[in-house]
């Protein structure tokens, strides 16, 4: 049985750890293909320093967190990380030394590392070295948190972020095919938000085409992210506003050996690069190009439609999070499209059903946000 006080230690490690998650928050978009990581560093019930993994290449949270305390402060504080600390050397020496060096009392960590260098190691040489190690602490949160990295490290495979905006009757464009704008000003700012934190965006040819877009972040954010059209004949114009724009973000046309050598080459004239997908079907072309920006450790992928390259990746189970904006308005027309094509699912009880989901108004529109359960 839990103790009362015992309780109150829970809760109090838990707001650390809640803190530390925060921190390491603000390293999103930058630190990738990396983790985001937070660290705290507590002394009798008082945070004395913090730290987070700001970029790729920079130190690591843990060290970040001591240098704000001061190394020589640090003996016998707490420290509260997010990620097991690490114990390889990468880019910069492993955190378990540094902590061990530092004489912290006790760690308390989110989750476990899925770095196959990692992998538990970590609180072993903690251990081994007479720290007392507390895993699992708000590990849920945690785990949530470096999602992205762990399906790189796994699947070698971007994370999949669906977008879509629809009126109230489930159209993302009229019959003619009309579509700006569905959502209003604060719904397009957290698309513009997003974009400038992925590291690619992907669109199907019909959509670069009626929509003409630009698919940069606007205001920039702290990432440029490669535009990607899935376009199987690279007939996408080269007066295209995509191509046009080559100097504000890389360009990548995913085509297939149905792309004639110079279409191909009157793109790359432009400083686009042609891939060129293998795979019979669709959905086996859009596997080989997730396995494509997986290689590259592309780490987040946003899916801004149409309606084929979404049904596609449902059909492929391949989405990992979904972003709706649904619109006070209403379309009509059985020939309007709606968000989702592919061959999509027979049966209701088999439906892509989203957990942890957050409903909230922005502007007017209704954002829907979750993960689809596995
Ligand atoms: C930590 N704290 O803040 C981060 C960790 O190439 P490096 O040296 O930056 O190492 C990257 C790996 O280190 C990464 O794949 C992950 O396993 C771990 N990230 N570990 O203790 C941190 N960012
Ligand atoms: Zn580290």
């Amino acid at each position: 049985m839990t103790t009362g006080t015992n309780m109150s230690r829970d809760v109090a490690d838990q707001q650390f750890m809640a803190q530390a998650l925060e921190l390491a928050q603000q390293g999103q978009g930058s630190v990738e293909p990396n983790p985001m990581v937070g660290c705290i560093l507590v002394r009798e019930g008082a945070v004395v320093g913090r730290g987070y993994h700001q970029r790729f290449g920079g130190p690591h949270a843990e060290v970040e967190a001591l240098r704000d305390v001061g190394v020589d402060n640090a003996s016998g504080v707490d420290a509260y990380v997010t990620l097991e600390p690490c114990c390889h050397h990468g880019k910069t020496g492993p955190c378990t030394q540094a902590l061990i060096d530092a004489k912290v009392a006790r760690v308390f960590i989110g989750c476990e590392d899925p770095n196959p260098s990692v992998a538990g190691e970590g609180i072993a040489a903690l251990r081994q070295a007479g720290i007392d190690v507390v895993t699992g602490v708000l590990e849920e949160h945690a785990r949530r948190l470096i999602a992205p990295f762990a399906k790189l490290i796994k699947a070698r495979r971007p994370w999949v972020i669906a977008k879509w905006a629809m009126t109230l009757d489930g159209k993302i464009a009229s019959a003619t095919g009309s579509s700006k704008w569905i959502s209003g000003e604060s719904s397009r700012a957290l698309v513009h938000q997003l974009r400038g934190r992925v590291d690619a965006i992907l669109v199907g040819r019909r959509t670069a085409a009626l929509d003409d877009p630009l698919l940069t972040a606007r205001p920039a954010g702290p990432r440029v992210a490669t535009r990607v059209v899935l376009d199987s004949t690279a007939s996408l114009p080269t007066e295209s506003k995509l191509v046009q724009s080559i100097d504000q973000a890389p360009l990548l046309v995913a085509a297939t050996d149905q792309a004639s050598a110079e279409q191909r080459r009157s793109l790359e004239d432009g400083g686009v690069e042609v891939l060129t997908l293998g795979g019979e079907q669709r959905g086996d072309q859009l596997t080989a190009l997730l396995e494509e920006l997986g290689k590259r450790q592309l780490t987040n992928l946003l899916v801004e439609g149409g309606s084929e390259v979404l049904g596609s990746l449902l059909d492929l189970r391949a989405i990992d999070e979904v972003h709706v904006f649904i619109a006070p308005k209403v379309l009509g027309g059985a020939g309007a499209p709606s968000p989702i094509g592919g061959a999509g699912i027979d049966d209701m009880t088999e439906a892509l059903s989203l957990c942890e989901v957050q409903i909230r108004q922005l502007g007017e529109d209704v954002h829907v946000h979750g993960y689809p359960s596995v």
